[in-house]
């Protein structure tokens, strides 16, 4: 049995001004830190994080991935699980890791504060990771969108009807971009190095609030080992990996060139989306870069860019993912290993939920489902309204009630010409159905005409729903709590995409009482 060690830190949020591409501007971060502080544990340890907001603005910490068993109060999501953090107050999350390992990450839930800075990664080391034996060293790629105006300005404007998606100006790797610089000697890079012939795992985090990318690495395979927390297989390379904001995946690379150049692009590509937001423009520079390079000892210091050529070399394969990634499906070929805790249930009574999502209105206008669209409680929280009050049944718009230990199939119809990154607090799930772009949508009577993959089917908590189009993904209702599903393009969560499943609300009551955590949710929340 190993000990169980705590992870103590103190978030101070506040803004700072900083040049991460060489545009200053001002960043709403952590302890003066961009990026914000990875959290690196191992699995079991308990994380202890102290928020205290030093903003002008109400905050709150999403940990994206976990499943919260128990503690639905840390989910961090404001007029759902818990009251903003409002300026000059504290909260303390402390969260149990003993579930589950792999790679996350932890992000602002109110408004759009991650955009600004806000997120960070969260990495839980397994003990007995059975890919351990395969790599030598690990690394982590966080790419980000990035605005040079703040996104809370944008935002403002944006809730108004008729307005497009606001498109980044650029992006980061690890907090560094070049915007304006055309990969000459006066950027900087971040510098992955990795000793020669041996195999390095890379954790790949787009944490953007807007941008699917394409990542690359010149002349590299990428091992497919990890999605969003779960293993895979191991059996699928790929030069390309598209990430949608949200989504996680691990790969291993192998130092085996045995050239002269020895150092090489690690390339992340914005997708333009010219199809549905004509926002995008010239002004906007998609590319950035990172370098991977190759060392004969780990202390070396090196200082050289790659070269042009190799550069070149490689632009037809993202251009080429570009083009594919119209019609883009996530979850097709991606196997997971094969583990019990993996395995899609079955069952002969299987209830099925419809969500048509579409956007509605005009003065101002939103998305919905079902006709009705989300705003974020401000007086009480569902779970206070949920502990302290009679009902169980929340009367609040897309606020659904599901039982426990039900199998759930849930399908999502897109009615919308944009794809949206879809994201579920407190379940993995597996996504059976993933239709592509103008496939059209599924209701109860063509519902049996649509192949299931009941076999292997990918096991997550992000993935995309395509433009016209359609997903369906099974759940297993054994985590009792509040669990917001919702787009996690960032803009379009503003303005009503999310969603709310109540499951099991008796249960949550009873827990609550029982262990007497009651008093940790307040019955009210402040406003300032
Ligand atoms: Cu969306």
């Amino acid at each position: 049995m190993k000990n169980t060690n705590v992870y103590n830190a103190e978030f101070r949020i506040g803004w700072m001004n900083a040049s991460p591409d060489k545009y200053q501007r001002s960043i709403l971060t952590i302890n003066n830190q961009f990026p914000a502080p990875n959290i690196i544990v191992e699995q079991g340890d308990v994380i202890n994080v102290t928020v205290i907001n030093q903003s002008f603005e109400p905050t709150s910490i999403h940990w994206h991935g976990l499943l919260q068993q128990n503690q639905l109060h840390m989910d961090g999501v404001p007029g759902v699980t818990q009251c903003s953090i409002l300026p000059n107050e504290t909260f303390v999350y402390t969260l149990s890791t003993e579930a589950q390992s792999g790679t996350y990450w932890y992000h602002s839930h109110f408004a759009m504060q991650y955009g600004d800075g806000l997120k960070g990664i969260l990495i839980i080391k397994d003990p007995h990771d059975p890919w351990k034996k395969f790599y030598q060293d690990e690394d982590i790629i966080q790419f980000s969108d990035w605005y040079h105006t703040p996104v809370y300005i944008l935002l403002k404007p944006y809730l108004y009807p008729g307005e497009l998606d606001p498109i980044p100006d650029t992006g980061l790797i690890n907090g560094i971009g070049q915007f304006n610089c055309s990969l000459n000697q006066s950027c900087s890079y971040y510098r992955a190095t990795i000793q020669i012939g041996t195999t390095k795992r890379f954790r790949i985090i787009n944490t953007s609030v807007y941008a699917r990318i394409t990542l690359t690495i010149d002349q590299h395979q990428m091992r497919l080992i990890e999605v969003d927390g779960m293993y895979l297989d191991g059996n699928q390379y790929t030069r390309t990996l598209i990430l949608n904001p949200g989504q996680r995946y691990s790969i291993l690379v192998t130092a085996d060139k045995n050239n002269s150049s020895q150092r090489y692009w690690i390339r992340a590509t914005i997708h333009p989306f010219v199809d549905y937001n004509n926002n995008y423009n010239t002004s906007t520079q998609p590319n950035v870069a990172a370098i991977l390079q190759y060392v004969q000892h780990t202390d070396e210091n090196h200082s050289d860019i790659p070269s042009m050529d190799s550069f070149s070399n490689d632009q037809s394969i993202i251009d080429q993912s570009l083009i594919n990634a119209q019609t883009f499906n996530d979850q097709s070929e991606l196997i997971p290993m094969n583990n019990e805790k993996y395995r899609v249930p079955i069952s002969d009574n299987i209830q099925t939920l419809f969500f048509h999502s579409q956007f509605q209105g005009q003065n101002p206008g939103g998305f919905y489902f079902n006709n009705e669209t989300f705003t974020h409680p401000t007086n009480r929280t569902l779970l206070s309204v949920l502990l302290y009050d009679n009902s169980t049944e929340l009367s609040w718009p897309t606020v659904t009630h599901i039982e426990s230990n039900q199998i759930i199939d849930v399908i999502i119809n897109n009615i919308d010409y944009a794809p949206h990154p879809f994201h579920i607090h407190g379940h993995h799930v597996w996504i059976l159905a993933q239709g592509n772009t103008n496939d059209g949508y599924l209701n109860e009577t063509i519902l049996h005409n649509i192949n299931y993959n009941t076999n292997n089917p990918v096991y997550r908590d992000t993935f995309i729903v395509n433009p016209f189009s359609y997903l369906v993904f099974r759940l297993q209702t054994n985590n009792p709590g509040l669990w917001m599903i919702h787009c996690h393009n960032d803009w379009h969560l503003q303005i009503g995409m999310a969603l709310v499943l109540n499951e099991s609300p008796q249960q949550i009551k009873d827990y609550y009482i029982k262990k007497n955590l009651i008093n940790n949710v307040p019955y009210q929340c402040h406003t300032h």
